[in-house]
């Protein structure tokens, strides 16, 4: 067998997307690296089943420790790796947390993105770069629906560090030439969302209390509304924006919204349960502020990439509550269930 030609590198391979990334590059025959931070523990739920793989793992999936932090270990990775793509999805992601731990979120989302987009500029083979951008760069928005060309107007640290490293990413690919993609996403879910983000949080408790496990859910503003996609389908955009001529930036997004509200609804009729009994707000949970209708025109990646996003909003909440009582009744958790 010979080697693949194509080589990515993956920062936050271990997190919801990194993994589904992970599995989309391995089947199209890449070989893939991704840099893990150090922690006690080794085991790696959403990509432990490529890590017990014998015939990927050590051959074509190759994990390096680093931390977004750390400079000079991050330059000696990828001038090791020579990867042809880079796909930056790591960092803190969690708005409310940024309100909690601005500047380390900001350090992460975006000084980081500095250092990366640094290392390759001065590489001397070519590297394409995903910046994992998202609808948080238009916070209060301008207009709706958002597109490309909607002003950046961030309502949270997190969406400021983020709009700062979108913004580099186009004055990179400018001034220097640099193949760098900012891939726009709006929310994307899957069972393999992190248990504090809200999607994530109701599926499970919703399984959990028509099993008995819980008794309530408690839960910030659900008048919220998002444009919530599938994070299989948005992984499949990040790959489409690398392989194209030209680099750009791309809003992704199914073009729908939804509020919490219909999210829980959904979620609880899949298992019979009247939610309002169960529902209760927590302050805690609620922001300082709230962005606004964010739902993106991805009218242009459409066109130009040929990208859809597939499946309806009832499917998405079906399968992670589906997925949730699955892991409950075989005692797995859902990562491992491997949707
Ligand atoms: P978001 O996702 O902030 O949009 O960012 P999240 O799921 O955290 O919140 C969505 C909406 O739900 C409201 N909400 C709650 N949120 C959480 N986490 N927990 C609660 O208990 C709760 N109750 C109500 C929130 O206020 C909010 O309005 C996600 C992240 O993945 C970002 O990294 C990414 O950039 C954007 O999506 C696009």
């Amino acid at each position: 067998m010979t080697a693949s030609k194509k080589v990515a590198l993956i920062t936050g391979i271990t997190g919801q997307d990194g993994s589904y990334l992970s599995e989309l590059l391995l089947e199209k025959d890449y070989t893939v690296h991704g840099i893990v931070r150090r922690t006690s523990n080794l085991f790696r739920s959403r990509i432990e089943h490529l890590r017990r793989d014998e015939s990927i793992y050590g051959r074509r999936l190759f994990l390096h420790y680093g931390d977004l932090a750390d400079n000079a270990t991050l330059g000696r990775i990828i001038a090791d790796v020579q990867p042809t793509e880079l796909y930056h999805l790591a960092g803190q992601s969690h708005v409310g947390l940024s309100f909690e731990i601005p500047e380390s979120t900001c350090e992460e989302a975006g000084m980081a993105t500095l250092r990366l987009l640094e290392i390759i500029r001065s590489q001397t083979q070519p590297v394409r770069f995903y910046h994992a951008s998202t609808s948080e760069i238009f916070g209060n928005a301008s207009e709706v629906p958002q597109t490309e060309a909607t002003p950046m107007r961030p309502t949270s640290p997190y969406g400021c560090a983020k709009t700062f490293a979108t913004q580099l990413g186009q004055v990179y690919r400018e001034s220097y030439g640099l193949f760098v993609c900012n891939g726009i996403l709006y929310n994307h879910e899957s069972p393999r969302r992190g248990e504090n983000f809200v999607t994530r949080k109701i599926a499970r408790a919703a399984a959990r209390i028509a099993r008995n496990l819980e008794t309530e859910l408690l839960l910030g503003n659900i008048e919220s509304q998002r444009d919530w996609g599938r994070a299989q389908d948005y992984v499949h955009a990040m790959w489409l924006m690398l392989q194209y001529h030209t680099a750009d930036d791309y809003v992704v997004a199914t073009g729908e919204l939804h509020s919490v509200r219909d999210f829980v609804e959904a979620a609880f009729a899949i298992v019979e349960l009247p939610w309002q009994k169960y529902v209760k707000h927590d302050p805690a949970f609620d922001r300082p502020t709230e962005p606004g209708r964010l739902v993106g025109c991805s009218d242009k990646i459409r066109k130009i990439l040929g990208w859809k996003p597939r499946g309806t909003f009832s499917e998405l909440v079906r399968e992670m509550v589906e997925m949730e009582l699955a892991a409950i009744d075989s005692r797995e958790t859902p990562h491992e269930l491997l949707p």
